[in-house]
């Protein structure tokens, strides 16, 4: 059901299916982690995970290199510029989307996660940048946008198409409440109802953010499994990680209650933050679709997941950790503390 399954090739992509632990290897040119459960030799690098010590470097792609001149940076722009970044020290690069998309929300509206949108270039042109980053020691990682497609995506099309296609169920469908209005109030993070009317087959659909990015419904197993193969397709090319755009949406209440008032809400501040988002946020069966995530990843070598999670500590670090959760959350506490070091200290204390 993933396109261009067909063009990867395990030898070439992964690093593990090339060089023996231990071994100097033609990636990274000197040794090569051990895998989970061997026994690691203290005080070596082998003993920690990569990406705990690593220096992670976000490249927004449309401004970071033009290579062709056309105005926006690209991926042959960020392959210029990759010993640039090796000499700055980094470990890792964060790349936000490059898959092709109507750029209704630059990038975070998907038609095809296993592809690379022209503006940006090719999937070759991803490939040589990964090859040309892993020679300089540097990982890549990419986003993964699973919350929500493009409504140009095919899923959505085939979705939308009737009420009856096996794909119906892929997206967040309800019928209207009696007066015909939105089956309920949850409101969209762009502001306005969360609910867009489609005329055609009379029923809401469900976007958390623009009306153009409908709400996968993660609840249905063929959802999960086609997003898993998404993050494989990618795995078996090399990536060696991602960034998960607004985990903590992937789920919504299965009874489609009302969000109660916000009582802290004051005029002026956004709409959208006049409720709070119990219903549609933070579900408590969200570890379980991490869990999922984690496995997927694990059946990999060395693949780091980190994920959005823009929450108060006591409730992201349900999460990550523990073998099943996400590798490492966001910390958007270090970027909202005052510039004060005691602040800094007590918040960076109180995640660990
Ligand atoms: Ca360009
Ligand atoms: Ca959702």
């Amino acid at each position: 059901m993933i396109a261009h399954r067909d063009r990867w090739s395990p030898t070439a992509a992964d690093p593990a299916a090339r060089s023996t632990p231990g071994e100097p290897d033609p990636w990274f040119g000197h040794h090569v982690p051990m895998r989970r459960n061997e026994e690691p030799v203290p005080g070596t690098r082998a003993s920690r995970p990569w990406w705990e010590p690593a220096v992670i470097y976000q490249v927004y792609p449309r401004s970071f290199q033009d290579s062709d001149g056309d105005g926006t940076g690209d991926l042959p722009g960020i392959t210029a510029r990759l010993d640039y970044l090796a000499w700055l020290g980094i470990d890792a690069i964060w790349i936000s989307p490059i898959f092709p998309s109507p750029m209704k929300d630059f990038g975070y509206d998907i038609t095809d996660y296993c592809n690379v949108d022209p503006l940006f270039g090719t999937l070759a042109d991803l490939d040589r940048l990964v090859a040309e980053a892993h020679s300089r020691d540097i990982r890549v990682l990419l986003d993964f946008v699973p919350n929500h497609t493009s409504d140009q995506h095919p899923w959505f099309r085939e979705s939308r198409s009737s009420r009856e296609h096996e794909m119906r169920d892929w997206y967040v469908w309800r019928d209207a409440a009696s007066g015909g209005e939105p089956p309920n109030n949850w409101l969209a993070m762009f502001g306005g109802s969360a609910w867009a009317w489609d005329e055609p087959t009379r029923q809401y659909f469900y976007h958390a953010f623009l009306p153009e990015q409908p709400d996968l419904n993660w609840r249905n197993p063929a959802v999960r499994a086609a997003m898993h193969d998404v993050l494989r397709f990618w795995f078996r090319r090399g990536i060696d990680g991602f960034r998960i755009d607004v985990i903590t949406h992937l789920l919504e209440d299965e009874a489609f209650r009302d969000n109660p008032p916000n009582a802290g809400f004051s005029p002026g501040e956004p709409t959208e933050t006049g409720l709070r988002a119990v219903y549609t946020t933070d579900h408590p069966d969200l570890p379980r679709i991490v869990a999922e995530m984690r496995a997927v990843a694990d059946e990999f070598h060395d693949r780091l997941l980190v994920g959005e999670v823009y929450l108060p500590v006591p409730r992201l670090v349900a999460y990550y950790g523990g073998g099943r959760g996400l590798h490492m959350p966001h910390n958007f506490q270090l970027i909202t503390l005052p510039w004060d070091a005691g602040l800094i200290r007590t918040g960076v204390a109180l995640s660990t």
